[in-house]
């Protein structure tokens, strides 16, 4: 089964975090995993701006599907591998859009029209026919954003928000059931993972209070949602993220890394095995940190670099099974 997802990352995520010695010793320079397939969808600056590129789930056969002096982020591929959508413009400014394409880059399209921040995150339902997103187009105040979480037909019609509550919303996903979207929401004081029908009704909290948690991403089987805390780091919060994961009622929780470099999901392979991630850490000169994609092995904890490259950034993964 194949699962949409997409990952947001806001700017208080990227902020400098300090190398470790557990780090040091305890990454991987070459991807140890082995029985995973499929196609692994990403963003890179390689070309000079940001871009949608595509590459095997081992590092080789990368190339681009966009090639746009504005910034192309959080791709994620429709359930039957054909469609990618995807958000165009600047995302941490107040305008963005969602966009969908081939899997091969061409028939490029524009599904959302207005002046306020649509995307950075976008997830396909399990059947292709819906996308769930958040927007912030009923904001009252331009200056203080109110997010919600919009679902439209996959042909951009019918675009209507499922949140209509004052908090955050932000960071869908939809469970592979097709009947739920996790999401996080600071609407109970810090950002924590709720859960809701696609209507909007029955919202369940995931996560305690104790916990700053983001990024969740459900397993393929649906029984599990893998998601990134920072609450151990406070008050940075953000920038020294965990992986966590736990069963989507809740119950189980099961923390898979601990270390000072920023780790947020990310996708599942289709074997639950592994996870692709976002793999931020501090360069020795000042300046962002370095963005790389890691493999985490989900039994182990252990971590692989999939990409190499100080001055390239490569970010929000998604794994094409
Ligand atoms: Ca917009
Ligand atoms: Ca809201
Ligand atoms: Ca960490
Ligand atoms: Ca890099």
């Amino acid at each position: 089964m194949t699962k949409a997802r997409t990952v947001l990352v806001t700017a208080g995520m990227i902020v400098t975090s300090t190398l470790t010695a557990a780090f040091c010793g305890g990454v991987a320079a070459v991807p140890a995993y082995a029985a995973s397939s499929g196609s692994i969808l990403f963003t890179s600056n390689q070309g000079g701006h940001k871009d949608i590129w595509i590459m095997h789930p081992d590092g080789t056969g990368k190339h681009r599907l966009t090639d746009d002096e504005t910034a192309d982020d959080f791709a994620a591929a429709s359930p039957d591998g054909r469609r990618v959508v995807w958000t165009r413009g600047v995302f941490f400014g107040p305008e963005s859009e969602i966009w969908v394409m081939n899997i091969d880059g061409s028939g490029k399209r524009q599904l959302t029209f207005n002046d306020a921040s649509d995307g950075g995150v976008a997830t396909w339902s399990p059947d292709g026919t819906k996308i769930a997103f958040k927007s912030s187009r009923d904001s009252a105040n331009p200056d203080r954003p109110n997010n919600e979480i919009y679902i439209m037909n996959a042909d951009g019609t019918d675009q209507h928000n499922i949140t209509n509550h004052p908090a955050e919303e932000v960071l869908p996903d939809w469970s592979p059931d097709g009947k739920k979207i996790a999401f996080v929401s600071d609407r109970g004081g810090d950002f924590a993972i709720y859960t809701m029908a696609t209507d909007g009704r029955n919202v369940r909290k995931l996560t305690e209070d104790s916990m700053y948690a983001a990024n969740p991403r459900w397993s393929p089987d649906g029984k599990r949602i893998l998601f990134a805390d920072g609450s151990c780091h406070r008050p940075c919060k953000y920038d020294h993220n965990d992986l966590w994961v736990r069963n989507d009622d809740g119950k189980s929780p099961k923390q898979l890394t601990n270390s000072a470099v920023n780790e947020l999901p990310g996708d599942w392979s289709r074997d639950m095995k592994y996870a692709v991630v976002n793999y931020y850490f501090s360069s020795r000169t000042e300046g962002q940190p370095i963005s790389d994609l890691a493999i985490v092995d989900l039994t182990r904890g252990t971590v692989s670099k999939l990409t190499n490259t100080e001055e390239i950034r490569e970010e929000n993964p998604f794994w094409l099974h």
